[in-house]
C-alpha cells in the first residue's frame, strides 16, 4: 500500500513560528513521525510539500500516474480557497483524508470553509500531529 502525503503553503515553517497554534516541532520531525507510523503499519508513504498552489495540483495528478491507493492532504490555507485542489483530488479518484493542525472550527470564520472537505473521505482537524496517524491509519482500515 503506497500513501502519498501532501501539506500545503507554510507547513515547512514548522516549529519556526507560531508554536502555540502549530506546535514546536518542525516539518521535518513531522515526516519523522509519519514515516515511523507508516514503517510500522508496512505502508509505503512518499511526501510532497509546496507553496504552490499548482504545484500542489500537479503532484494530485502524479498520484494517479504513480498508483498511489491513497492521499492524507494538509492543503493549509489552500483548504478555504481553492476548487483547483478539488477539482485535481476529484478527478484521480484516490481516497483521501483531510488533515489540520489546528482547530480550524475554533478560529477565524473564513477558516470555517474547507473546499477539500467535499471530497475528502474524512476530515481530522485539532489534533496537531496525530492527525496525521489518525489519517493513515484510517487509510490503511479502508484499503485492507
Ligand atoms: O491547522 C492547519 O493545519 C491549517 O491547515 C494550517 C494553515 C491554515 O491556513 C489553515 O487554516 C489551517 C496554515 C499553515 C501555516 O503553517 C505555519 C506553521 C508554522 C508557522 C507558521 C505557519
Amino acid at each position: 500500500m503506497k500513501l502519498l502525503v501532501i501539506n500545503g503553503p507554510n507547513i515547512n515553517f514548522l516549529g519556526i513560528r507560531e508554536p502555540d497554534i502549530y506546535g514546536a516541532n518542525t516539518y521535518n520531525q513531522l515526516l519523522d513521525y509519519i514515516r515511523e507510523v507508516c514503517s510500522k503499519e508496512e505502508i509505503e508513504v512518499s511526501f510532497f510539500q509546496s507553496n504552490h498552489e499548482g504545484e500542489i495540483v500537479d503532484a494530485i495528478q502524479d498520484a494517479y500516474y504513480k498508483r498511489y491507493d491513497g492521499i492524507v492532504i494538509n492543503p493549509a490555507a489552500y483548504t478555504h480557497t481553492s476548487v483547483a485542489i478539488l477539482d485535481a483530488l476529484k478527478a484521480v479518484g484516490i481516497p483521501t483524508v483531510e488533515v489540520h493542525l489546528s482547530d480550524i472550527y475554533s478560529r477565524d470564520l473564513f477558516r470555517h470553509v474547507s473546499y477539500v472537505s467535499l471530497v475528502a473521505e474524512k476530515t481530522i482537524y485539532g489534533k496537531g500531529f496525530e492527525g496525521y496517524k489518525e489519517a493513515v491509519l484510517y487509510l490503511k482500515d479502508k484499503l485492507r
